[in-house]
């Protein structure tokens, strides 16, 4: 983990009267940002002379916008204080504690730095030890602000619930350009932030630009801040974040706003653009000369330069700050090139946690010692009664929330009513409504609030009331995904993310009963479980929940529906690691390898075939047990692969290339797969019927394959 070359030396509280800002830190801060930025233009303009390992690809400017951002930076000084930024906000980042070596080589792709070569100089983050905390960046326009909402309103659990009064007065920080306003993720961390008034301050840098777009096409009239005035709980301010007392004052009055507890604020400053998007941007086709020569003269840097000389610095010490940094900026530019390369053999790693030992921990989630301490086993107790699916979840999810302080339940419906599948009711009575809680109606806010959180430290449990409705979350669930790899193992968000999916009792349709597991399989970093019965989803359930991955974890809809996947509660501390299958049944001449509720039709279709059928539940797709299947392959020479998936591309197209490199010498005939033939599950029976593998077609099949 790279320290911080400068730390912060004062810290707020909610009480402190007028902020006196550090303008000589200030000026710094803005001058460093102005030089890296002449920097990296220079050096790309005259790509042609200069050495590819020298040359910065996304090369974005803060030209126009420092100032403003350096003045904010010096008020965010709380050691819990989280900061969700974007790629124009180098220079808070400079105020927050980026050595400048760090801010040049991670665009140069060295060694070190944000991501050790594998991601974007300008997606950055930042693991401040002793805050604040910079979360990682998207490359996504919007998708920093529900990630901020999480943290903020960790921030409020950590201090009312787990009783920590350190966090008092701490804030999420979002910041965004005025292209980043139209997007669903500013709305949903905004109906998040001021439904709950939440300590989060949102700042939106307008430059009148997305790209080329211009701002009226992503707000009427182009203002956010006058379309949200009336917005409820909301302190709204405007201003011109070139004019740096102006901008002072205001990110004062937000700043203590927010930490004293009165709610979200949302400051929108005006900056100008004084450069192209990003580098390979030529701004000719949309911005006229005088446009350019207009905001060329709102520089902010001038005008700090009046505020500050000679009110707080004599000119000589403004004069001898710009050749500090000057050098400064010299010298780090040059430690950044000699980095040597990222080292390509290491490129593999951290995709999921490194559970070897001896790596240090990454920022987010349970540490080791609290996973430690939570224990479980992995032998199921004895004579436990027998559960319903729905009912041993809940069970689950209560125990845990017993053990682990840390738990939060929370989705569309799950407090008041205990989910629209019952399976969190009673939790919200008994736990309270901080521990399971209703979330306003946006799954991209279930899900980025869920990433802020477990960044934050918490364990959070997000339901998705069916499969289909994670759509409006996939750019969140994508990120979370890809968070400990892109970060280098600097941050980590474990979360569980619940969701019923597949056909329900004799119904279906295009909107409750999807099942494309494989979906989440195939995306980067997470853990798929989909469990058949309710011992399996009790012990995947909470080893999900004291993973280091993220998970997905569905709940099969006939299995909540019926009394389907009916097992013995295993125990309280059960626990299944993921890639274990199981073996339902023993058999000699074919394999039949399925999960979820297409275990049930698949036990009653092998049960024709006495001995000759081995049965392997799956149990889960990421990762899955590739020993089982292909030793029982191996043994048998036939296998029938059932899933409820679509066939194309699905799981079982997977482990039938898996078989076919690895198992083929021992195989009789051709692995076959029974799945639907690419048709959305449809609402009458008849029609659900013909799609779906049933019983007498999966023994057909079975019988087929005998037969080859
Ligand atoms: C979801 C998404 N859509 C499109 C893009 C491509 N893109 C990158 S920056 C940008 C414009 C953003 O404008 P604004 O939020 O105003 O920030 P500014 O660059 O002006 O500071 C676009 C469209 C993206 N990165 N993410």
């Amino acid at each position: 983990m790279a320290a911080p070359t400068t730390s912060k030396k004062r810290s707020a509280t909610a009480a402190e009267p007028e902020p006196r800002f550090r303008w000589r830190e200030i000026a710094r801060n803005a001058l460093i940002s102005r030089a890296l930025d002449d920097v990296e233009e220079a050096t790309n303009k005259n790509r042609a002379n200069v050495p590819r390992d020298h040359l910065i690809l996304y090369q974005f400017s803060a030209r126009g916008h420092e100032v403003a951002q350096a003045i904010l930076g010096d008020l965010i000084t709380h050691r819990h204080d989280g900061v969700s930024a974007y790629y124009r906000d180098r220079p808070l980042l400079l105020s927050l504690g980026l050595s400048v070596e760090d801010a040049l080589a991670s665009p140069l792709g060295r060694s070190g730095g944000f991501s050790d070569g594998r991601d974007i100089g300008v997606v950055c983050n930042l693991p401040n030890p002793d805050g604040p905390v910079v979360l990682p960046m998207g490359g996504d326009v919007g998708s920093q602000f529900t990630p901020c909402a999480g943290w903020a309103q960790a921030i409020t659990y950590h201090r009312d619930v787990l009783g920590k009064a350190a966090y008092d007065g701490a804030i999420g920080l979002v910041l965004g350009g005025d292209g980043s306003v139209a997007t669903s993720g500013f709305w949903s961390a905004l109906t998040i932030a001021t439904t709950l008034k939440l300590p989060m301050f949102f700042v939106i840098e307008d430059n009148g630009l997305g790209i080329s777009v211009r701002g009226d096409l992503q707000t009427p009239g182009s203002d956010i801040a006058a379309n949200l005035a009336s917005f409820a709980n909301l302190l709204v301010r405007s201003g011109d974040g070139t004019d740096p007392g102006a901008s002072a004052a205001l990110i004062a009055e937000c700043v203590r706003h927010v930490r004293a507890g009165d709610g979200p604020a949302l400051l929108r400053l005006a900056v100008p653009r004084m450069c192209s998007h990003s580098g390979p941007d030529s701004q000719k086709s949309y911005r006229t000369d005088a446009e350019l020569e207009a905001d060329a003269r709102r520089d902010p840097m001038p005008k700090l330069k009046r505020h500050v000389v000679p009110a707080f610095l004599s000119a000589a010490d403004w004069t001898a700050l710009e050749q500090d940094v000057e050098r400064e900026v010299a010298v780090a530019l040059a430690a950044a090139r000699a980095r040597p390369a990222p080292s390509a053999e290491a490129v593999g790693q951290f995709v999921r946690a490194d559970e070897s030992g001896g790596v240090a921990e990454a920022y987010g989630g349970l540490s080791q010692a609290e996973r430690a301490a939570l224990g479980g086993t992995d032998v199921p107790a004895e004579g436990g009664e027998n559960l319903r699916f729905a009912e041993a979840v809940k069970r689950t999810l209560a125990r845990e929330l017993e053990v682990n302080p840390k738990a939060l339940v929370f989705g569309e419906d799950v407090g008041r009513k205990g989910g629209v599948h019952l399976v969190t009711e009673g939790l919200q009575r008994k736990f309270g409504d901080k521990r399971v809680f209703d979330t306003s109606l946006s799954e991209e806010g279930i899900v980025g609030r869920a990433v802020g959180m477990a960044i934050a430290g918490l364990m959070p449990i997000a339901e998705i009331q069916f499969r289909k409705y994670a759509d409006p979350a996939t750019e969140q669930l994508n990120n979370c995904g890809t968070l400990r790899w892109r970060t280098k193992n600097r941050f980590a968000a474990p979360i569980v993310v619940r969701m019923p999916g597949g056909f329900g009792k004799d119904v279906g349709d295009p909107w409750h009963s999807l099942s494309d597991e494989v979906r989440f399989a195939h995306a980067y970093g997470w853990q798929v479980a989909m469990p058949s019965n309710s011992a399996d989803a009790v012990g995947l359930l909470r080893a999900a929940m004291r993973s280091p991955n993220p998970t997905i974890f569905f709940e099969h809809r006939s299995l909540l529906m019926t009394g389907d996947g009916t097992a013995h509660y295993p125990g309280d501390d059960y626990v299944l690691p993921f890639g274990r299958a199981r073996i339902v049944k023993s058999g000699d001449d074919i394999t039949v390898v399925t999960w979820g509720a297409m275990v049930h039709r698949c036990v009653a279709a092998a049960r024709r075939f006495g001995d000759r059928v081995e049965l392997i539940d799956l149990r889960t797709m990421a990762p899955w047990d590739k020993a089982c299947v292909l030793e029982s392959v191996r043994k048998t020479g036939r296998c029938l692969i059932v899933h409820e998936d679509n066939i194309t591309a699905g799981f079982g197209a997977e482990i039938s290339a898996t078989l076919a490199q690895d198992a083929f010498w021992q195989l009789d005939a051709p692995i076959e797969r029974l799945a639907p033939k690419d048709i959305p599950a449809a609402y009458h029976e008849d029609l659900l019927a013909a799609i779906m593998p049933n019983v007498d077609g999966i023994a057909a099949r079975i019988e087929a394959v005998l037969a080859a």
